[in-house]
């Protein structure tokens, strides 16, 4: 034995704090940021070698292997605290079934996985019928933030949430000195929070990719596109995107000396968080458009072989970007920033819709401030959305802030430059132009839906309301009838 594992030995508790079920490499960092703050952690993994191997990296550490689930539940102190942390669907419920009969009431099982919220409905339902206690966990940050301090988005009731809150807090990222990680609401709201902000993540991703594109079609070297990045995460869009983004640009194909970013193949893959916000959002009738491109825009990637033979066929203009290099880095910057703010406007109206139809009571505010740290979204003007919510916690619609109303007025005309001049150059820009027709909709005093209202009437006798008659009294025309 080691002198580290002697000592470890020493300090090991007769049990443990809480068991991590599943030590795939979410898994295996959640274990170990959970031990390293003063925790002793069982794990368990289905195939056991995975479990000696983690075990046998980990010298000296307070974990403790177990071959069963048996073994792991007798492990733990009570209330015993299962975190699972494995593949989202069917596992989910083949694990909590072998659990049930070894578990007593009160203990508590903790998804951390990607489940669909409707599952963590079920399962909260299920377990609470069975005498147990269940937290529906987002948890994001991939492998690094796992293992370092990830965002937390529990969801269940109250009470359980304050038994789980000193290993949350402990281990969650923290932000200007506060746990990225705090209770979200009952039931699957944990879960529905971490998928819209998976949603939102499509949309950064994707407006970034926007830019970049543009920054390519004016003839920006990847080096050029670097330092565009990082000077601009030393600004107003600082965030953990734009970082990754600028280093990115920058590294090499160790092969061929070209920019790695040009050697990767055009072609993007999907877990399908993005498309679940997406089902979500048309469900509720809320627009969601600048995510919504970005899925598609993931979709559309992926017909690499259509696009390639298309490419062949269809025509467009030649790109003609001819501001200098400067002036378009600014009015990009505009563009993705006012576009930024739209799609997290979107996503906010998407969360208080579902907030008031489940009574969820969300604290807009609250989710903000813990994405600030951790998460993939991670962004210094989260503060100021959560400062939005804060002042006015029933703002009708993020772009309404007196902040964020004050960026996108100042930037609306270089937004709308820089969509036109893609436009005009033939270059798809599907999320800067979805962000410019939802502003430019949701700004309008007055919409063609008086036309389309009168087509209704026309086809349907669906009726109308008149802009000089009180709202709810309806009208009907009896239109000409239609020859032929
Ligand atoms: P494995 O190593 O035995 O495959 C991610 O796939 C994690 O989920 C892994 O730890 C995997 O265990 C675990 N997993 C997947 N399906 C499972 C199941 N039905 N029961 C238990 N663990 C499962």
């Amino acid at each position: 034995m080691t002198p580290t594992a002697k000592q470890a030995t020493a300090t090991m508790k007769q049990q443990s704090d809480l068991g991590v079920l599943g030590l795939a490499v979410m898994g295996r960092n959640l274990a170990l940021n959970v031990e390293s703050h003063d925790f002793q952690v069982s794990v368990y993994n289905r195939t056991y070698s995975t479990t000696d191997e983690f075990i046998a990296a980990n010298d000296g550490k307070r974990l403790v292997p177990t071959r069963t689930l048996d073994e792991l539940v007798q492990s733990l102190a009570s209330p015993r605290k299962i975190l699972l942390m494995v593949k989202a669907g069917a596992a989910v419920d083949a694990v909590i079934e072998q659990l049930i009969p070894l578990l007593e009431r009160g203990d508590i099982v903790i998804d951390g996985g990607n489940s669909h919220y409707t599952d963590t409905e079920r399962r909260d339902a299920y377990l609470t019928s069975k005498g147990l206690r269940f937290i529906g966990a987002g948890i994001s940050g991939g492998e690094e933030g796992a293992r370092k301090g990830p965002s937390i988005m529990p969801g269940g009731p109250t009470s359980t949430w304050e038994v789980m809150q000193p290993i949350f807090e402990s281990i969650a990222a923290k932000a200007e000195g506060e746990p990225c990680v705090s209770h979200i609401g009952p039931g699957g709201a944990g879960h529905y929070v971490k998928m819209i902000h998976n949603g939102i993540e499509y949309g950064d991703m994707q407006l970034i990719c926007e830019a970049y594109n543009l920054f390519k079609a004016a003839g920006f070297t990847s080096d050029e596109m670097a330092a565009t990045f990082k000077r601009w995460n030393e600004g107003d869009l600082q965030s953990y995107l734009i970082q990754i983004t600028g280093i990115a640009l920058e590294q090499k194909d160790p092969q061929t000396g070209a920019p790695m970013v040009e050697i990767i193949l055009d072609k993007a893959g999907q877990k399908g968080t993005g498309r679940w916000t997406l089902i979500n959002a048309a469900e509720n009738a809320v627009v969601i458009s600048t995510i919504n491109a970005a899925v598609e825009a993931r979709v559309l990637s992926a017909l690499k072989e259509q696009r390639v033979a298309a490419s062949r066929e269809l025509q467009g203009p030649k790109a003609n970007i001819t501001v200098a290099k400067p002036e378009l880095v600014a009015k990009v910057h505009d563009a993705l920033y006012a576009s930024k703010i739209v799609s997290y406007a979107q996503g906010m109206a998407l969360l208080m819709t579902m907030s008031e139809k489940k009574d969820w009571q969300l604290d807009l505010g609250q989710i903000a401030a813990i994405w600030r740290g951790g998460c993939i979204i991670r962004a210094r003007f989260l503060n100021r959305i959560t400062d939005a919510y804060r002042s006015n916690p029933a703002l009708a619609n993020l772009m309404l802030d007196p902040f964020f109303k004050g960026v996108l007025n100042k930037a609306q005309q270089n937004w709308r430059e820089v969509v036109a001049m893609a436009v005009s150059s033939g270059i798809a820009v599907p999320a800067f132009s979805a962000s410019l027709g939802y502003y430019d909709s949701y700004r309008a005093e007055r919409l063609p839906a008086n036309l389309l209202q009168a087509q209704r009437d026309f086809f349907g006798a669906h009726t109308y309301e008149r802009v000089d008659k009180p709202p709810g009294e309806r009208f009907h025309t009896q239109w000409p009838e239609v020859i032929g």
